[in-house]
């Protein structure tokens, strides 16, 4: 495929209406024409080959796809064949997923505890590796900041706490993005994704929003996936905010979502390989910690809806 000048493998930057913004890889190898300086002129815009969109791949942001009939005057092109993927993160959707983090706020917006569990669960799913950010710790007390980092940690998670505002965290964060392939920002519309990439990222001049109302909610300002290039076949991927993340699981299976029991029964086994850790008989797993009740209440509404 790389004898061709013409066909060549990228990834998928960003999904606009029916084009795909491809990146292509393979820079030492690119021909003369394409003049190549920077990132920008590794763009080219896609469109899926009709033979690909009829066998029914459908090609998301992350993917690795082949592309061929590629004009470098124009920057254009078409995709041919999708390869095979690692992990599709279903909502935000992301592909080749290898750290998601999960960006919340104390204030402006104001912490959300079933929301934040949420994003966490959904974040699970993929069987990622997943930590939190706390974004606009300038504007939470000490105390406030202590309480939400424990409180992430006794969920099972790494948490760090940043400001664009003050700076606070900003080079770590940089470093754990720089370390991961493609790292996924996700969260609630508001908690400043956007920002904090548009510091790191200085170069791509990404759009922010305001919030809105006395609840200083967001007002869903980003509204496509969008990676960007960090170092050399390194991603970092935008998205748009949302309010409440569907968790589409057996309730069989929850509990995998769930690190507090996850961690348990690494070192216990319940009496029924079916156990739904309720009030079975021989249930080993401790029901004394703080998500214990939103598991319930999951696990109630799945089975109710399974009737
Ligand atoms: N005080 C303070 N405000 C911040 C900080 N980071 C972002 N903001 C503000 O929060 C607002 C929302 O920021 P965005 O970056 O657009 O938020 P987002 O998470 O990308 O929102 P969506 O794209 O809607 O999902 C803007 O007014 C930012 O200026 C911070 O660390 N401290
Ligand atoms: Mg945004
Ligand atoms: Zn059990």
């Amino acid at each position: 495929m790389f004898g061709d000048l013409n066909n060549f493998q990228g990834i998928v930057l960003a999904i606009k209406a029916n084009y795909y913004i491809v990146q292509i890889e393979g820079l030492g190898i690119l021909p003369l024409e394409a003049s190549l300086k920077n990132h920008n002129e590794l763009k080219i815009l896609c469109t899926l080959r009709r033979s690909l969109a009829h066998r029914g791949s459908f090609v998301n942001v992350g993917d690795y796809v082949c592309i061929e009939s590629i004009d470098w005057n124009l920057h254009r092109g078409v995709i041919f064949k999708l390869n095979p993927r690692r992990n599709l993160l279903f909502r935000p959707p992301v592909a080749n997923v290898t750290h998601v983090f999960v960006v919340l706020s104390i204030h402006s917006p104001g912490f959300d505890l079933e929301q934040a569990s949420r994003f966490l669960l959904t974040a699970e799913q993929s069987y990622l590796n997943v930590s939190v950010i706390i974004n606009k710790s300038d504007l939470a007390l000490s105390k406030e900041l202590d309480a939400h980092l424990n409180r992430m940690q006794s969920w099972g998670y790494k948490s760090l706490a940043v400001s664009v505002k003050n700076g606070q965290g900003l080079d770590i964060l940089m470093e754990q993005i720089r370390r991961t392939r493609l790292a996924v920002l996700c969260g609630p519309s508001g908690v400043g994704k956007s920002s904090l990439l548009n510091y790191l990222l200085p170069n791509e001049s990404i759009h922010i929003g305001d919030l809105s109302g006395k609840l200083k909610r967001g007002k869903h300002t980003t509204r496509h996936v969008q990676l960007y290039p960090v170092g050399v076949d390194r991603f970092v991927a935008d998205t748009p905010g949302f309010n409440r993340p569907d968790i589409k699981i057996k309730p069989k299976d929850l509990h995998y979502l769930f690190p507090e029991i996850r961690s348990q029964l690494q070192t216990a086994t319940c009496k029924f390989r079916d156990c739904l850790h309720r009030d079975e008989p021989g249930c080993t797993v401790d029901k004394n910690w703080e998500r214990y009740t939103q598991y319930r209440q999951l696990l109630n509404q799945m089975i109710n809806s399974l009737c």
